[in-house]
């Protein structure tokens, strides 16, 4: 051993042996090594990490410092993949209090908490029994894998679940997500489609790359807050920033707080009620109408149904967009600019001063976050945003938009291959809890099942994964609480994670997984990194302290359980399979250094080739060789679809349930002076994505929780209504649930509104309240009328001071 040689030379050249073994010794202790890792979560981006350990632990992380700091892909160069604070502060996950060391098994009533430690061969046996009996009994179509997010790295992530369900008959078909379901379900019958993936600007309907906001006069975005929601140093808010910079682009953000992303900077910030985009934006219809602002050519060539003209043939009479605004529809009302002051309590004239803004600066850049779409009408929201290029004839050409949320390169997929899943039937997945009570009464008509006319089983084996959302992240956790503590309902659940979350306290079997850290995988870049594409190792800095194991090798063991563990490695280690996806990657990209040359280097960053980053630019220069995927071809102001289904489908009661053919704004249940309610709970609320967590990943890191408290923000007005100062703490609730949170007094939000970031853990006391802070326990479980989707940003509630 090199040791014993080393202390054996010491000896002979007469040192005093045990002084200088020891200061050898010491030196050894003293050494660090540094790893190279990343961050996965689903914030969007992916960043490099350098870990660096010391003693089997890590002891300090820090990030990309190749490049320039200054360097970005507006002009060309290769961005430094930088972390954010939630990146850095990995240690204090990875080490965190609520980390889970042993596999263990409920032993209190589901939800209490009460868990006992077991080992992996009882927890895979009992599962793998547990499992086999649901399928037996009740098929496949019974089995789900709940969303979840958490880790998006290549092997070592949920691709090994979803690898292993598939192999044993699959899970329900669910579809759809939490982020953007109404305009991923909307989207498509105005533009053809919506797509994450692939190249992007040659997806037609998704948005143009950041970088083309260099070469716009005028960016307008709505709800969009890339400073936090993009923060990645490789990512698009660095982007963003350099292409605004470049320029000198006019910057307007349509937004209900002045946030980080123009808080402090050259922008204009137009305060709005929540989710009333859709109403501000007819007013700028009427406006560009009636001045002779909008770009007639475009509409006539491109678009159907803008007028009575361009109508389809079963649309009826006064249907169009232009008849609709103008009130000669059959409502008869004009879209005025007063009108839209009473909804959006935007004055008149300066909805004037915008509309004649965008109807005259060219180019003109119309994009939107996902927070306006995340609502009771997020459909119609996310619709008529996109009106605003569209009249305007903005769209396919250098600096500007289809009026999505800014799109990127997406790089090369993949990644671990999944396999395919046998069964076909499901739900969008905000309906998962009526799947688990009532699976029979969801249809294809009133609740918009795909692939049956019904679902046929109820869900009684629930795989939670990489997720909060068993009940943290869905929404009115309160009403979800009894249905997921119903043992006869859902027969089993199980939880893999790294952290004990309000999610693992549901599950009757938790099992530890190991972080990035603590194994082996490959991270690349997702859909927020702009226009520059990388791949990332991320290697082992330390063995799992307790009785992790990478969830690879949990999937393995229970595809060994049921006979197809062959099937799941194909005769691979987890190394074995990053490197067979390194070659793959490798392999579309020659360039890439060999996988040992990679260990070195820890990154690779490329640039896909042949990508203008601008969308529909095919479609705009040639709309018959280049047609969109709508029926027509062209942009359908006016869906024949939708026009079908508002007649055929089944719409629950209450305010704001309808589909229509055209954009346009609707007003719902939960919005203040639109509801009853209101006079009860006379304040707006939702749930941001604030900078502290990632959801509800980082939510136990002590540091994000120092830099980033939880508190509500809310405006003076309504503080000094309710004599409230800031630090005191409030009672935030509604007939939904109730919880407790500081407040912050700011004119950084508008008055009647209150909002905080979402994800907190939740942390009932005995009474119900939530101590914790999670935004859900005031959400609903009633979806929205087309996507079905989380309307999480529509809620109406009461705040008062709290006092033990
Ligand atoms: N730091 C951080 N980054 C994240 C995440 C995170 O949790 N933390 N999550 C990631 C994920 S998975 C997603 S889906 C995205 C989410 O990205 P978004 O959905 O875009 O994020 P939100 O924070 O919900 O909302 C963005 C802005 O919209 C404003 N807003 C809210 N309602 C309305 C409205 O009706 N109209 C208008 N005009 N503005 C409105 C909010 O005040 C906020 O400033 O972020 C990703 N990035
Ligand atoms: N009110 C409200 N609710 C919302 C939203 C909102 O805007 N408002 N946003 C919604 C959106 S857009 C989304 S995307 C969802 C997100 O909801 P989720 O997809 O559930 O995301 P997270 O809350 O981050 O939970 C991820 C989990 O993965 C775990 N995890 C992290 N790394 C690993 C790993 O390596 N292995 C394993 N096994 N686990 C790991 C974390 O500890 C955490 O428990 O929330 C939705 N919920
Ligand atoms: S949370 Fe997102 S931006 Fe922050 S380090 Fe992780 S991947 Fe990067
Ligand atoms: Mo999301």
């Amino acid at each position: 051993m090199a040791g014993s040689a080393g202390t054996a030379m010491l000896a002979f050249m007469g040192f005093p042996l045990t002084t200088l073994a020891k200061a050898v010794q010491a030196a050894a202790e003293d050494l660090e090594t540094m790893t190279w890792s990343g961050c996965a979560v689903n914030c969007g981006s992916r960043c490099q990490l350098k870990v660096f350990s010391k003693n089997g632990r890590i002891i300090r992380i820090e990030t990309d410092d190749t490049g320039r700091p200054e360097d970005t892909v507006v002009d060309g160069a290769c961005p430094q993949v930088r972390a954010c604070q939630r990146g850095r502060s990995m240690r204090q996950r990875i080490y965190a209090p609520e980390r889970l060391k042993y596999p263990m098994k409920r032993v209190g009533k589901r939800g209490e908490g009460k868990f006992e430690r077991i080992s992996w061969e009882q927890a895979l046996d009992e599962i793998a029994a547990r499992l086999k009996k649901t399928i037996a009994e009740h098929t496949n179509e019974a089995v789900m894998i709940m969303h979840g997010s958490g880790n998006q790295a290549l092997v070592n992530s949920s691709a090994s679940t979803y690898r292993f369900f598939n192999l044993v008959g699959g899970s329900v078909a669910w579809y759809s997500d939490y982020s953007a379901a109404c305009i991923q379900n909307a989207w498509p019958y105005l533009y053809g489609q919506f797509d994450y993936g692939g190249v992007r600007s040659k997806a037609n309907g998704q948005g143009s790359y950041f970088s083309q906001v260099a070469n716009a006069k005028l960016y307008v975005t709505f709800g969009n807050n890339p400073a936090v929601t993009r923060a990645s140093g490789g990512g698009q808010s660095w982007e963003a920033f350099s292409a605004l910079r470049k320029n000198g682009t006019e910057f307007i953000l349509i937004d209900p707080i002045c946030s980080d992303t123009i808080a402090g900077r050259e922008a204009t910030w137009i305060p709005i009620r929540p989710g009333t985009d859709a109403a501000l934006v007819e007013a700028i219809a009427y406006v560009l109408i009636t001045e002779n602002l909008v770009d007639t050519e475009f509409l006539r060539t491109y678009c159907v149904g803008y007028d009575e003209e361009t109508l389809p043939a079963s649309a009826p009479k006064g249907s169009s967009y232009k008849s609709y605004i103008l009130g000669q529809g059959p409502d008869g009302t004009p879209k005025t600019p007063e009108r839209a002051a009473r909804i959006t309590q935007i004055p008149a004239e300066r909805i004037v001063w915008l509309a004649r803004k965008i109807g005259n600066t060219k180019p003109c850049f119309i994009s939107q976050g996902w927070a306006p779409q995340r609502r009771m009408n997020g459909e119609t929201q996310s619709t008529s945003i996109a009106m605003l290029p569209i009249l305007t004839g903005q769209i396919g050409l250098p600096g500007t938009n289809s009026g999505a949320r800014e799109g990127d390169s997406y790089g090369l997929e993949s990644g671990l291959p999944t396999g395919t899943n046998p069964v076909t039937v499901g739900f969008p997945i905000f309906l998962w809890p009526r799947a688990v009570v009532d699976a029979k009464s969801l249809t294809a008509k009133n609740a918009a099942i795909r692939g049956a006319e019904a679902l046929r089983h109820n869900i009684k084996f629930i795989w939670n994964t990489q997720s909060n959302t068993l009940i943290n992240q869905h929404g009115g956790i309160n009403q979800l609480r009894p249905i997921l503590e119903d043992e006869s309902l859902v027969e089993t659940i199980v939880a893999v994670d790294t952290q004990m979350t309000p999610s693992c306290r549901f599950a009757d079997y938790v099992l530890p997984d190991v972080c990035h850290q603590e194994s082996v995988d490959l991270m690349a870049d997702s859909y927020a990194v702009g226009d520059w594409n990388y791949v990332l190792m991320s290697q082992k800095a330390i063995d799992p302290e307790w009785e992790q194991r990478p969830n690879w090798e949990i999937m393995r063991e229970l595809a060994k359980r049921f006979g197809v563990e062959e099937k799941f490695t194909e005769g691979l280690t987890l190394e074995g399979w990053v490197r067979r996806v390194y070659e793959e990657t490798r392999a579309k990209l020659p360039e890439m250094p060999t996988y040992e040359d990679f260990q070195k280097v820890g990154i690779y960053k490329y640039r896909m080739e042949g990508d203008s980053g601008i969308v529909m630019e095919d479609f705009r220069r040639d709309p018959a060789k280049f047609p969109l995927s709508t029926p027509s071809g062209k942009i359908e102001i006016y869906s024949e679809r939708l026009a079908k289904m508002a007649a055929e489908w089944e719409l629950p009661e209450g305010k704001g349930q309808e589909i229509h053919p055209i954009p346009r704004y609707v007003a719902t249940d939960e919005m203040l002076l639109e509801d009853e309610k209101s006079r009860i709970y006379p304040l707006e609320a939702f749930g941001y994505h604030g900078p502290g967590r990632t959801h509800s990943t980082y939510h136990n890191v002590p540091w994000l929780r120092e830099v980033h408290p939880d508190v509500v923000l809310m405006n003076p007005v309504d503080a000094k209504a309710r004599g409230l100062t800031t630090g005191m703490r409030v009672k935030v609730f509604n007939d939904r649930g109730a919880l407790v949170l500081p407040v912050k007094v700011t004119n950084r939000i508008i008055p009647h509104l209150v909002a905080f970031p979402q994800g907190a853990w939740y942390k009932p006391d005995a009474s119900g309240l939530d101590r914790g802070g999670c935004f859900n326990v005031l959400t609903q479980l009633k979806p929205s009328p087309l996507a079905k989707a989380n309307p999480s940003h529509t809620n109406l509630v009461q705040v008062e001071r709290f006092t033990e």
